[in-house]
């Protein structure tokens, strides 16, 4: 390979890496980047506002509502309240795992299907909102903050 040593060769190295950058694969980005869609039934995130209540799924916090029900169809977002970051992200389908299950992979935004298991916002800015997730089937679905997952910051939508 020719030396990267003109101008042009440089604009072009950087145009190649931005096309391999976009192909499947290639790690998703950090959340948060989203416009609201339209008619999108928005989460509001914020540890200060939502304070612990008690569900027949176990603690909820920090999202608002954080025991929503939704018919299928329903697009969700989620929107940081806050000043510091947070992410919604999976936690599966059968409850709160008493120690949080989420890795690293729950700070990069992943799916766009509340029944796939490993969606997550990713990193969410302040005032920044998530992907649109839809909810294509019937179920119960528990998520939580990758950071704040024990103090508790955990959510339920039910999908019907
Ligand atoms: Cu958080």
């Amino acid at each position: 390979m020719r030396r990267m040593r003109n101008p042009r060769g440089l604009v072009l190295a950087c145009l190649v890496s931005m096309l391999v950058a976009c192909t499947p694969g290639a790690p998703p980005p950090p959340g948060g980047s989203q416009a609201l869609v339209p008619g999108a039934v928005v989460i509001q995130v914020s540890l200060i506002k939502y304070q612990p209540q008690q569900t027949q799924f176990g603690k909820v916090a920090g999202y608002d509502n954080a025991n929503l029900t939704v018919h299928v169809g329903a697009v969700i977002q989620f929107h940081n309240q806050d000043s510091f970051t947070h992410t919604a992200s999976s936690v599966g389908t059968t409850g709160f795992p008493s120690g949080s299950p989420l890795t690293d992979k729950a700070r990069s935004q992943s799916g766009s299907d509340l029944s796939q298991m490993e969606w997550s916002s990713g990193d969410l800015q302040p005032d920044a909102y998530s992907q649109p997730i839809h909810a294509t089937a019937p179920g119960t679905y528990f998520y939580g903050c990758f950071f704040h997952y024990n103090t508790p910051m955990r959510g339920v939508i039910t999908v019907q």
